[in-house]
């Protein structure tokens, strides 16, 4: 169940299309949180703060840090005592990847009582002015896909190499895979807590780009209502990319494996949240 949503300015060129309309029920969000992975990201997080709390003043942040060694952490405990209770930070050994920094963030946050988790790179990629759109989105789908590829969605300031290997990622993906959604690699994505909690995310194992992949696959295997809704990527402001050939040859390898958990999914999603 996916439908897209396009941004005003298409809207009032007259583009707007919709898919699959069939919405989940109606909710109230209570606890939203943020939940930002960093590895050495010094220069970033404290604007990223300030932008995110001007966007959405009553939202909370969680850092997932992996023992930085550029002074990121000391950053996250000053922004701690500058915000009290509204910035946190889970700590971890050493850099243990993405895909296992969002399952530690996304468990801590569900054990703090939060009802809707949006991941969000620590760059300037994403937009926090978007998270009011991703939260209006959540009360009424399971989860709310921050895109660059359906209509209205852009990347800025990307070379020609780079934006090959992210749509043709996608497009890979999507072809191996069955699925609908356009945007399969991007990292700005909002979960309900059930969500979450139905596609059973300790059975996630990948890392880098195929952790969205296959987090974002167990969602539409389990049924979940998706919607797409237009994002502008920019590339990072700050620090360098922590991007390798190896995360991109994971991913690509990964997909295959995914297919195989078709079944699995089906189980967990009948297990009750
Ligand atoms: N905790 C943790 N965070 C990570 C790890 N790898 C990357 N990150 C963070 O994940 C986010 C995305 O990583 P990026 O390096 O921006 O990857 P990308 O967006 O694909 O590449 P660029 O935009 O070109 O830099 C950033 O906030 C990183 O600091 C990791 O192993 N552990
Ligand atoms: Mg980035």
């Amino acid at each position: 169940m996916l439908q897209h949503v396009f941004s005003d300015r298409y809207i009032s060129k007259g583009f707007m299309t919709s898919l699959h309309l069939q919405n989940s029920s109606a909710i109230q969000i209570h606890k939203p949180i943020v939940i930002v992975p960093t590895y050495n990201e010094v220069d970033n997080v404290g604007p990223l703060v300030g932008r995110i709390f001007a966007a959405t003043p009553d939202i909370e942040i969680l850092f997932v840090d992996d023992n930085s060694q550029d002074g990121t952490k000391a950053k996250i405990h000053d922004l701690m005592a500058q915000h009290p209770g509204k910035v946190h930070i889970l700590q971890r050994a050493g850099k243990l990847g993405l895909g296992t920094a969002y399952v530690a963030g996304f468990r801590w946050a569900m054990a703090q009582g939060c009802d809707a988790l949006i991941e969000m790179d620590a760059d300037h990629s994403h937009d926090p002015k978007e998270l009011i759109v991703f939260l209006d989105k959540l009360k009424a789908h399971d989860a709310v896909i921050g895109s660059r590829y359906c209509v209205g969605g852009a990347t800025e300031n990307w070379s020609f190499i780079r934006k090959c290997i992210s749509q043709f990622g996608s497009l890979y993906s999507r072809t191996i895979l069955g699925l609908e959604i356009l945007d399969l690699t991007g990292g700005f994505n909002a979960w309900r807590r059930e969500t979450l909690t139905s596609i059973n995310i300790d059975l996630v194992r990948s890392e880098g780009y195929s952790f969205q992949i296959e987090l974002k696959y167990r969602a539409q295997l389990a049924g979940k209502s998706i919607i797409e809704v237009p994002i502008l990527f920019s590339e990072r402001r700050a620090g360098q990319s922590k991007m390798s050939l190896a995360i991109v040859i994971e991913a690509m390898l990964r997909v295959w494996s995914l297919r195989s958990i078709k079944s699995e999914v089906a189980t967990t999603s009948l297990t009750p949240s």
